[in-house]
């Protein structure tokens, strides 16, 4: 997929708009939308950069411009952390003068990069709780490539991982070094820069306790190693998940496995959330239950981006794997390698359910799709929300850009390799099984 020419991309843009899709068109936007997405994951530079342009490509599936967030600017790592303490609310003036000293300690390039990556969050913060999607996802961006400069200075100048950790209960823990950690306790913002780790909090999730009822704005940042994320009792809101809040978890390296049995789990969202799970490398697992999970959404905005490796998404029903669910807006993205997708019923696999949005998109591989019925596999299905006609009812999308391809559940037509059948009521299954180089055009 590196360095796929503009030219393939201006060909797939041209098909999609004369993709035999039954009685109804890809809307124009979605094949813009498309079309971006395919230009984006050929973006030259590292798995951050090209995560940074498909997140911006994919404004179009989830429905929502993002808004530039005003980042500000610290002299230093200290001064950031009180905006995060007062951001959060949280009375810790004594921790706070004991990690102001462990702050001082470190070298310049590594204290730019910290205290740019708290201001990040206070921004993301800022959004999140005011529940702005389009500030949060402006906020994301601004996140992501503040995470990016911080592993970079990080692994440039190893004395870094010397220094203590930094923990501020339930506000943050910064852990530079490599060993490997297992977290039970929970934090707004978590930073681990390596090791094999162990996630038994909300992990980057809006939980903000066992219960539902209440959810914030959280991030995590692990930057190397194998991790494991859960399986926790918690109910919602974990990893990267949001029920309620707004959740944000980013996994830069290492073979991972996240599971997420409750609501609002796996980047996913219920409750009005916006959940948010971004993977760089490795051949991860995704074990989701139901209701919002994988970024799937009930109620609110899920999004899920794996960037690359083979990968396995299980979950149950009512959006899960990039679906939606009772008005929710689900967004799966995997840009590369041989995956599989099963789920249950009701809003997975990019479809939507009860007026939902539904968008799956699987840039490259040869992968797998399974499911059952009712808004499944980028169809819709349910029952619409004013009771008038089609689009109302929602909106599902499954694409499949490339390989060879299994598609099965207990729907109409369910696609083979070159085929775009109509989903349900108003969905798309699209497989394009496209060329790997314009000269075999
Ligand atoms: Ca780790
Ligand atoms: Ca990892
Ligand atoms: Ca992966
Ligand atoms: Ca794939």
């Amino acid at each position: 997929m590196h360095g796929f020419p503009a030219l393939a991309s201006l060909v797939i843009a041209v098909a999609l708009v004369f993709a035999p899709v039954g009685a109804h068109a890809l809307p124009d936007r979605t094949s813009a939308t498309l079309d971006a997405l395919v230009e984006a994951s050929g973006a030259s530079g590292s798995a951050f950069d090209r995560a940074l342009a498909l997140m911006a490509a994919a404004e179009g599936a989830v429905g929502v411009k993002a808004t530039p967030v005003d980042v500000p600017v610290y002299d230093t790592p200290a001064e950031a952390l009180q905006a995060v303490l007062d951001a959060t609310g949280a009375d810790a003036r004594d921790a706070a003068r004991a990690a102001e000293e462990t702050l001082a300690g470190l070298e310049a390039p590594v204290a730019r990069a910290l205290t740019r990556t708290l201001a990040a969050f206070v921004a993301y913060h800022h959004a999140g709780s005011d529940l702005d999607l389009g500030g949060i996802f402006g906020a994301r961006a601004s996140l992501v490539a503040a995470a990016r400069d911080l592993r970079d200075a990080v692994a440039a100048h190893p004395a870094a991982a010397q220094a203590p950790a930094l923990v501020i209960p339930t506000v943050l823990s910064i852990d530079l070094g490599s060993e490997p950690n297992t977290y039970t306790a929970d934090f707004a913002l978590l930073v681990d820069a390596g090791g094999d780790d162990v996630y038994l909090n909300n992990a980057g999730g809006s939980s903000a306790s066992t219960y539902c009822s209440v959810g914030r704005p959280a991030a995590l940042l692990d930057f190397g190693g194998n991790d494991t994320y859960g399986p926790t009792k918690r109910l919602c809101g974990i990893n990267g998940g949001a029920n309620l809040g707004a959740g944000f978890l980013l996994d830069a390296a290492g073979h991972d496995r996240y599971f997420a049995a409750g609501y609002g789990g796996n980047g996913g969202a219920r409750s009005g959330g916006a959940g948010f799970l971004l993977d760089l490398e490795g051949n991860d697992v995704y074990e989701g239950g139901d209701t919002g999970t994988n970024g799937g959404a009930n109620v609110g905005s899920g999004f899920l981006l794996d960037i690359a490796g083979n990968d396995t998404y299980r979950a149950r029903g009512n959006g899960t794997n990039g679906a939606g669910h009772g008005t929710g807006a689900g967004f799966l993205l995997d840009a590369e390698g041989n995956d599989t997708y099963s789920a249950k019923n009701r809003g997975v696999n990019g479809g939507a359910f009860n007026a939902a949005t539904g968008f799956l998109a699987d840039l490259s591989g040869d992968d797998r799709y399974e499911a059952g019925k009712e808004g499944v596999n980028g169809g819709v299905s349910g029952s619409s929300l004013s009771g008038s006609p089609a689009l109302t009812y929602g909106f599902g999308l499954l694409y499949d850009g490339d390989g060879r391809d299994v598609y099965v559940d207990e729907e109409n037509a369910s696609g083979v390799d070159r085929s775009a059948p109509m989903k349900g009521l108003a969905g798309f299954q699209i497989d394009h099984a496209r060329p790997k180089r314009p000269e075999s055009l």
